[in-house]
């Protein structure tokens, strides 16, 4: 029980990792509020699994992309829990694509929802743990796509980047209010962003040859990341990035 009467805040967590973590946070005690967006559906699976744990899940429905929904999220959520320890910003796209074609609109809504998103939720987070005063722990859900790249990912792998580089600066900015703030960079873990791209068998196979462990990630290998750097155990850990992979980073041959 890593979390237990923490109150934990989750950007996308109607399914794969968003959920996972949502999931793993209430196991270890916490109290959970889940932003979601379209997916009332994905969004109401995570709350009755995290009922039954016997833990609270509230949920605010917003677009990370618009600014307005990171004041709307933070308040409704630490007026309805009694505050704010962990913010775990989450919520990503990765629409793949060839670089010379990508259309506008989809270099523009991805950097949107993955930077700006985060950027406008890591900042209402920051400013509610301020105003409490008794510090916390933000998180932000990167990639290992932040130290490689990808040749259909061009408009996908700055965004990654960038999250860890906000939670790099917001480690200097928030430390003298006792606020760690750290990355997360998982490897290729199977959920639905990347599900049509890994329905290709030959791709598939390809990705779980170059993981060291053998298998593509699942979800929750990362959300008990985010449990850790979430907790009391990781008291020193700040401006810090865990890699959650199976190794794939270090296999060059
Ligand atoms: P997913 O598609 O299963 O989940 C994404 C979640 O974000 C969904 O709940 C979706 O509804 C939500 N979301 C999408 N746009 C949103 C918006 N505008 N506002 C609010 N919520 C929104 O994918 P996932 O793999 O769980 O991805 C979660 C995060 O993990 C992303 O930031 C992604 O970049 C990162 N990541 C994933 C992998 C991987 O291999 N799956 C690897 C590295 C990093
Ligand atoms: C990750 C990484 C994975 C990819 C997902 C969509 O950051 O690049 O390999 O499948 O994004």
């Amino acid at each position: 029980m890593l979390l237990e009467g923490k109150k934990v805040l989750i950007t996308g967590a109607s399914r794969g990792i968003g959920r996972a973590t949502a999931i793993e946070c209430a196991r270890h005690g916490a109290d959970v509020a889940l932003n979601w967006f379209k997916d009332r559906e994905g969004m109401q699976e995570t709350q009755a699994e995290i009922a039954r744990l016997g833990r609270r899940a509230i949920e605010v429905e917003g677009d990370v992309a618009l600014p307005e929904s990171a004041d709307r999220f933070v308040s409704y959520a630490s007026a309805a829990l009694g505050g704010i320890d962990v913010f775990v910003s989450n919520a990503g796209i990765c629409p793949f694509h060839a670089f010379l074609d990508t259309p506008l609109e989809v270099f523009e809504r991805t950097m949107a929802v993955n930077l700006h998103g985060a950027y406008y939720m890591t900042q209402a987070a920051a400013r509610q743990m301020t105003r409490q005063g008794t510090g916390g722990a933000l998180i932000a859900i990167s990639s290992i796509s932040a130290l490689v790249g990808g040749g259909m990912q061009a408009h996908y792998t700055p965004t990654k980047a960038g999250v860890h580089s906000l939670m790099q600066s917001c480690a200097i900015a928030l430390g003298p209010y006792g606020i760690r703030c750290n990355s997360v960079m998982p490897g290729t873990v199977a959920t639905d962003i990347n599900k049509e791209d890994l329905a290709d068998p030959a791709k598939r196979a390809y990705m779980e040859k170059r993981i060291p462990l053998g298998r593509l990630g699942e979800p929750r290998d990362v959300a008990g990341c985010v449990v850790f750097l979430a907790s009391d155990l990781a008291r020193y850990v700040t401006g810090a990035a865990l890699l959650v992979d199976g190794g794939l980073f270090v296999n060059l041959q």
